[in-house]
């Protein structure tokens, strides 16, 4: 039941020690925003995990701060709720898109339900599994050379799956390299929707030939159409992100046979709830699944790798330490990739992270209390 007594909105800086590319642009300084939700004396953290622009969707830090201030706050401060459910039934239909925005409102919400009925986000989310596989997503670097590097020093970590960012003409001589140097490797490409039919086509069907994984989001966002047009005429598993919203945008993609494997991107679905229907669904459905990233601090990770234990989660999810980005992390305890390449699933109640509040503090740049 927890009431919500107040609001904290902090928009974090973090400088990135080494910057992220993809077919959309370069990440190289970090934003994010934190939901601190505030109940009697518990305190429940969320993640609003996006970037300061719009790259990846129609979101940014700064529509995130707005709309959780303007639109999505007053509709739950001083209510009660017994249930995530409940909670975003709130602002789920009333407030068109904004996913990012509510995943940080919804996330802290299970966090504090967590600390009330002393469960872990594990128990909450009905994960099994006591560690997660995990591999790394390599953005586009300047050379096949340095890429190879990481993927060498990532296999020797322990890490199972490899992604690489691609995008046209950073795509089949880096896929190629990757190939000669090491055949059996868990192998997959992230286009992220920098294609289309018309013009890729013939280089899309030649990726065939390396016996990949998956190629996640080849296409635009609103393809979903063209995405099963070529899925007909590739023998490589197309993996959904951008183009699955909701949860039924899944079905939609299921029904039109647009994709054989979805990754489940809190965020980008709007949360927990959905995250978890999704994950449903494509169970039933034989779809597999796993789970993406945004490169969010401990705090967003927490939420991620705990929806990852659930069992429909069979391939390895994106989730590269802080190191790979940042000097360091807001939680003290982050979570260390093991040797097997795994990830444990923490048990302890609540968000399972200790949150140090001083390093919160120096980020922030920007605060808004609602109470
Ligand atoms: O498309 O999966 C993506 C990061 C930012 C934006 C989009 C994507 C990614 C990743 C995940 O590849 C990296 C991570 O969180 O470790
Ligand atoms: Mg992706």
């Amino acid at each position: 039941m927890p009431k919500i007594d107040k609001i904290e909105l902090l928009k974090l800086a973090l400088p990135m020690k080494y910057s992220f590319e993809t077919s959309f642009g370069v990440v190289a300084d970090k934003q994010t925003v934190l939901v601190k939700l505030y109940s009697g004396e518990l305190v429940g953290y969320g993640e609003a995990a996006t970037f300061n622009a719009p790259l990846f969707n129609e979101e940014t830090v700064d529509t995130c701060m707005y709309v959780l201030e303007k639109f999505i706050a007053p509709k739950i401060i001083g209510k009660d709720f017994a249930t995530a459910e409940e909670f975003r039934a709130t602002y789920k239909n009333s407030i068109k898109g904004h996913n990012i925005a509510k995943a940080g409102a919804e996330f802290a919400f299970w966090n504090l339900l967590a600390l009330e009925k002393n469960m872990s986000l594990q128990e909450m989310f009905g994960g099994e599994s006591a560690e997660i596989k995990v591999g790394e997503s390599i953005g586009i670097k300047k050379t096949i050379k340095d890429t190879l590097e990481e993927i060498e020093e990532r296999l020797e970590e322990g890490f199972t799956r490899i992604k690489v960012k691609i995008k046209p003409n950073w795509d089949y001589e880096i896929l190629k390299a990757i190939r000669t140097e090491w055949p059996k490797i868990d192998l997959m490409a992230d286009g992220n929707s920098a294609y289309n039919l018309r013009e890729h086509l013939d280089v899309i069907r030649s990726f065939d030939e390396f016996g990949m994984t998956m190629i996640e989001q080849p296409l635009a966002d609103d393809d979903i159409i063209d995405h099963s047009t070529l899925q007909r005429l590739v023998e490589t598993p197309l993996c959904l992100d951008e183009s699955i919203k909701s949860v039924e945008d899944a079905r939609k993609a299921i029904e039109l046979n647009a994709c054989r494997i979805i990754n489940i991107k809190p965020g980008r679905v709007g949360g927990g709830v959905e995250s978890i229907a999704i994950h449903d669904l494509c169970q039933s459905r034989g779809i597999g699944v796993w789970g993406g990233g945004m490169l969010e601090t401990g705090i967003g990770r927490a939420f991620n790798i705990a929806l990852a234990s659930k069992s429909n989660y069979i391939y390895p999810a994106d989730m590269s330490p802080f190191q790979f980005f940042y000097e360091e992390d807001i939680v003290d305890d982050s979570f260390e990739v093991t040797k097997k390449g795994t990830v444990v699933v923490r048990k302890e109640a609540g968000l399972g992270y200790k949150v140090n509040e001083s390093k919160v503090k120096k980020y922030t740049t920007e605060t808004r209390v609602i109470d």
